[in-house]
């Protein structure tokens, strides 16, 4: 009936529309239900005008006048004194029903979620996994076939287990992959046939700039004395062992449950030049091959030829078990997902170097785009650009895994705001994905990032919101918790129901 009452659409039947979420910013319940701690439980608000005030160079969670271990000792002794949002989330542990009875009705097809890995494993490396975890997700994602949705989950969105953090320094060591490769195992084993989707690490190309968040690294952050501050060689060393659990974990799913798809999730950096200076043009091959460097190794099963040189000159030797490289080629992805919220400009550095640590803005304006109020640059045909990149890179199936608009609205008594911005942003990246479609680029699904106001990673901040139901709280964990449905919420529900067809807005029908 679709195809009666509306007119072409570039989009599949079938398309995977939605929205995504991650466990560490909604769910609260930091330590009911067996949960052990977690890494995102240790990330204080650090609000824009913070960041302004502290001006840093790594890790935007943390401040940069104290070492992690010596701030995690202080939260641990004076919770008191700190803001800790991720704690708190939106209560989504005790409010999925509802909100999930929401997304099904804007007609998703789709929930992107995550598993915290601590609620399995309390420690990350237990014997037993904790069966009141395992259960909670159980009823998630029954929740999530009532209302006509497939959860599509990661393994694991920024928060390692704080055991495995504290003892073994994340994912620098081995001792951790193979903990992840169980816990992988653990969730294959049981949630088959109930999940048919998932995903590794969260942005797995984040750890060379946010090592404590994606990879629960806490020794290197900010310890003067420490041998392997700042080192590449140490930052890459806990990209390939975190390659290496990823790979485990593919070959683990395809082992367990033949039918489920797993992929990757890049957050894919797209970057212009800033002038037509040939060097400029050649900062942005490097700053690609910084990017790509993950979903090569993920996609393709091998190490880039490209990363040779830069190990080379800067002194990167990766210390591999001997089984390592098989592993890498036989756990490739079966899809590509990418977040892509922007673009970046680049001038020549004179040499290759991954951009500054914690820039998650571009340093260097483009006057051709309007931004958003935390300085993000709004660039629908950039994803289009990005996307036929991926595609023409590794021919696999795609799925949009995050895309949206953090704004602040002014939300009314019912939670209603008029968000026209972010259907203006919605629409425009829509649009350009159709026109990716249309270019050949196979799509299946588009998870908007942050279908419900949720805690933001960067910030931790709620009045950085994304989405189309609204939560009655602020920075502080004050407010009721009431949802509330945006404009944009009817807009995206039409959206979905023509399949991608009715973009107009124009006619949207709140009710
Ligand atoms: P927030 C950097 C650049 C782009 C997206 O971000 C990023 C990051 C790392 O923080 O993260 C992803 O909440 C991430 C989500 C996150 C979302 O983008 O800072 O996967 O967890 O919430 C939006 O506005």
């Amino acid at each position: 009936m679709t195809e009666k009452k509306y007119k072409a659409t570039p989009f599949p039947d079938g398309f995977l529309w939605g929205g995504s979420t991650a466990a560490n910013q909604i769910e609260g319940a930091w330590n009911e239900g067996g949960r052990g701690p977690a890494t995102s439980d240790f990330v204080r608000l650090f609000t824009k005008k913070m960041r302004e005030e502290e001006p840093k160079e790594y890790d935007s969670r943390l401040p940069h006048n104290a070492s992690t271990k010596e701030m995690v000792a202080d939260m641990k002794e004076h919770p008191e004194n700190w803001n800790l949002p991720k704690r708190r989330g939106i209560d989504f542990y005790h409010t999925y029903k509802d909100d999930l009875a929401l997304m099904g009705e804007m007609g998703f097809k789709v929930f992107r979620m995550s598993i915290s890995w601590s609620r399995i494993f309390p420690n990350g490396d237990d014997a037993q996994p904790n069966e009141e975890g395992l259960a909670f997700y159980d009823a998630v994602f029954d929740e999530c076939h009532k209302n006509g949705m497939e959860p599509l989950v990661t393994l694991c969105h920024f928060d390692t287990p704080m055991h495995l953090a504290e003892e073994y320094d994340g994912f620098a060591s081995r001792h951790t992959v193979d903990a992840f490769e169980r816990y992988a195992a653990t969730c294959f084993e049981r949630y088959k046939g109930k999940v048919k989707y998932w995903l590794t690490f969260n942005e797995i190309n984040n750890v060379i700039t946010n090592p404590f968040t994606c990879s629960g690294v806490i020794f290197e952050q900010g310890e003067t004395g420490n041998p392997y501050y700042g080192k590449w060689a140490y930052k890459y060393q806990v990209a390939h062992n975190q390659l290496v659990a990823s790979a485990k974990a593919v070959i683990k799913c395809h082992e367990i449950d033949p039918d489920a798809k797993i992929g990757n999730m890049l957050c894919r950096l797209e970057n212009y030049a800033e002038s037509s200076k040939p060097e400029d043009q050649l900062q942005v091959l490097f700053e690609d091959h910084f990017n790509w460097f993950f979903s090569d190794v993920q996609a393709q099963g091998e190490y880039p030829y490209y990363m040779a040189r830069f190990f080379r000159e800067n002194g990167v030797e990766i210390e591999m078990e001997n089984e390592d490289l098989d592993v890498l080629k036989r756990g490739v992805i079966d899809f590509v997902t990418i977040s892509y919220y922007m673009t970046y400009i680049m001038r020549y550095k004179g040499e290759p170097v991954p951009k500054p640590s914690g820039s998650l803005v571009s340093q260097i304006k483009n006057p051709n785009l309007p931004m958003s109020d935390w300085g993000w640059t709004i660039d629908p045909i950039g994803f289009r650009i990005t996307l036929n990149h991926i595609y023409d890179r590794y021919h696999l199936p795609i799925f949009i895994s995050e895309n949206g608009y953090g704004a602040v609205d002014e939300l009314d008594e019912n939670g209603y705001c008029a968000d026209d911005y972010r259907i203006e942003y919605l629409k425009a990246h829509v649009e350009q994905l159709g026109e990716a479609i249309k270019d050949g680029v196979d799509v299946f699904g588009y998870g908007w990032w942050g279908p419900i106001d949720l805690v933001s990673s960067g910030t931790s901040e709620m009045t950085k919101r994304y989405g189309f139901i609204s939560v009655d709280l602020d920075d502080e964990g004050k407010g009721t918790g009431r949802r509330g449905k945006k404009k944009s919420f009817f807009y995206y529900k039409k959206l979905i129901e023509s399949n991608g067809a009715d973009l107009s807005t124009d006619n949207i029908v709140e009710e």
